[in-house]
């Protein structure tokens, strides 16, 4: 019932807005082409209105006919920058962007700088610093820049309080929302596909073609995919939504966060999915906010960002896993041992006797068994953002371990589980990689059990990697 109710909700949210659109979209686009007509000027404006409502609905349902012209490019990222006091990060963010794209990439790719900030002698300082350091790059257009204008902005004073915000971080928001509509207007038909970020994050090399793939491999009914878990970084979208997420944005600039708004974004396109790539593409470096004296943490962004595709390849035939370990949020230990999600185990010890234990549905030839525990994470990211190298540390794997196995399956009430076990490696340091397994059990092996010891208390497992001979 509530489903139906908040469904319902949206359909009236997208009808309103459509009905909307022929007073809010010249509303919106006078905010920015920003000119107020005279009385004469009705009927042309009124011309001007008719023509962008039939640009949208062309492009969004396609209803005049009207052929739109195939943006030229893949991708166009739109980076926003504003003064931050006590750093500013927008350089590393492009040298990182550039230096991370290939001569190919950069056919395909814009990067679009738009000076966000009020200040405008701010704007030169950011302008003469992009050409000193990137004058090819900018004589070709792979880099753009824009700035927007002060006047063409609504008013920012005695904005709606909502979500205990100060009216300092009203003002801030609602200006960020306003900035990202001015900047998608600007990108609009520019490429296929926009990609928003921020002005304080890197990427690696190979970022392209990284987005290319899982903009492929995503298949068709999203409308939003997330490069990064991180607010309103590494969202991308359809260029045909961006007149849509105009009119969302500059219709509630004044009530919702950008990043709350792009999340709306998807339900009222009821995506019902979560597109998130792993490993992300974009890392949040920024440890000092645009807004005055906030400053953000790194959370789970430098995991996720560090963390490698899963690369076993093993069999890994059907089987139950128990542990007694502790789990983390949802990363249950099967997210390890199937291949087919992107997913990780993270757990935390219990006090004695901590073992994984895998039972068979059918006794396996076991040949070799890989264990990939561990990640690299961002330890001083908070502190030492820009030298990024320094500061990576692996984190959680197992550092003492013991491998046997079994194949005496006893039936113990409804459930099954091993009793005799032997020795497949002694209690050894290192990396999880067992070989010569069928020659150390003689086949037919119903249960591996990895037992750990002097760990101090967390364990991350990547992957399990079991192989069997077919
Ligand atoms: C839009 O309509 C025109 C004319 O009816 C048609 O040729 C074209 O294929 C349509 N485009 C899309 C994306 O549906
Ligand atoms: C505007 O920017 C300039 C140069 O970046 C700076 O010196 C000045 O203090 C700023 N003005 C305001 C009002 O923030
Ligand atoms: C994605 O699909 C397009 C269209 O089929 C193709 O041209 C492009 O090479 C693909 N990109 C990647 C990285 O596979
Ligand atoms: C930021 O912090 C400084 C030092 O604590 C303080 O003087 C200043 O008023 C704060 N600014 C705002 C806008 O809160
Ligand atoms: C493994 O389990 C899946 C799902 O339960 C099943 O579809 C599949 O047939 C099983 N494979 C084997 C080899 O038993
Ligand atoms: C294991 O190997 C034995 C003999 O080498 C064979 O009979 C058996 O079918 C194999 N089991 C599996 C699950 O492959
Ligand atoms: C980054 O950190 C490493 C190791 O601490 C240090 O050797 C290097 O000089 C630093 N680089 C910069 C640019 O600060
Ligand atoms: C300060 C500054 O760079 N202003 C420019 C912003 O962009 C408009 C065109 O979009 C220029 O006319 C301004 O000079």
């Amino acid at each position: 019932m509530r489903s139906v109710t908040s469904l319902a909700l949206a359909w009236i949210t997208v009808v309103g807005l459509a009905v909307l659109n022929i007073v809010l979209l010249y509303t919106c686009s006078s905010i920015v082409n920003t000119t107020f007509k005279t009385h004469e000027d009705t009927t042309s404006s009124t011309k001007q209105v008719i023509q962008d409502v039939t640009k949208t609905l062309a492009r969004n349902g396609n209803i005049s006919g009207l052929v739109l012209k195939k943006p030229k490019v893949l991708l166009v990222i739109g980076i926003p920058t504003v003064y931050r006091a006590g750093g500013s990060y927008i350089f590393t963010t492009l040298s990182s962007l550039v230096s991370s794209a290939s001569s190919e990439d950069r056919s395909r790719v814009k990067l679009v700088v738009q000076l966000s900030d009020f200040n405008i002698s701010y704007h030169e300082t950011v302008r003469d610093k992009i050409k000193e350091m990137f004058p090819k790059e900018l004589s070709n257009e792979f880099i753009l820049i824009h700035n927007v204008s002060a006047e063409k902005y609504p008013p920012l004073e005695h904005l709606k309080q909502n979500f205990g915000d100060s009216t300092v971080r009203v003002k801030w928001r609602a200006k960020q929302t306003l900035d990202t509509a001015f900047l998608m207007q600007y990108c609009q038909d520019m490429a296929e596909y926009y990609v928003h970020i921020e002005d304080d994050v890197i990427t690696r090399p190979g970022y392209v073609r990284e987005i290319s793939e899982f903009i492929n491999a995503s298949g068709s009914s999203w409308s939003v995919l997330e490069l990064s878990l991180v607010g309103a970084i590494g969202k991308v979208f359809r260029n045909s939504d961006l007149p849509k997420l105009v009119n969302l944005l500059t219709s509630f600039y004044e009530e919702q966060p950008v990043d709350y708004l792009f999340m709306y974004f998807k339900s009222i396109t009821v995506q019902t999915n979560q597109y998130v790539r792993i490993p992300t593409v974009f890392k949040h470096i920024g440890a000092k906010s645009t807004l005055v004296n906030q400053t953000r943490s790194d959370g789970m962004d430098s995991l996720y960002f560090y963390m490698q595709p899963k690369r076993l390849k093993g069999d890994n035939p059907n089987a139950t896993i128990e542990t007694n370990l502790g789990v983390y949020q949802e990363h249950y230990i099967d997210k390890a041992y199937n291949k087919l999600n992107s997913d990780f185990f993270w757990g935390y010890t219990a006090s004695s006797n901590n073992f994984f234990l895998i039972i068979f549905t059918v006794p396996q030839n076991v040949t070799k068994v890989v264990i990939d525990s561990g990640f690299i994470a961002d330890e001083n990211n908070l502190v030492n953002p820009l030298n990024i190298s320094s500061n990576l540390k692996r984190r959680d794997y197992i550092i003492k371990w013991r491998l046997d196995y079994s194949n005496e399956l006893v039936s113990k009430g409804a459930s099954t589980t091993c009793e005799v076990f032997r020795h497949l490696q002694e209690y050894i340091e290192g990396p999880i990689q067992v070989e010569d397994v069928l020659k150390k059990t003689n086949g037919h092996v119903n249960c591996l059990r990895l037992s750990i010891v002097s760990q101090v208390n967390w364990i991350f497992i990547r992957e399990i990697g079991v192989y069997v001979t077919s």
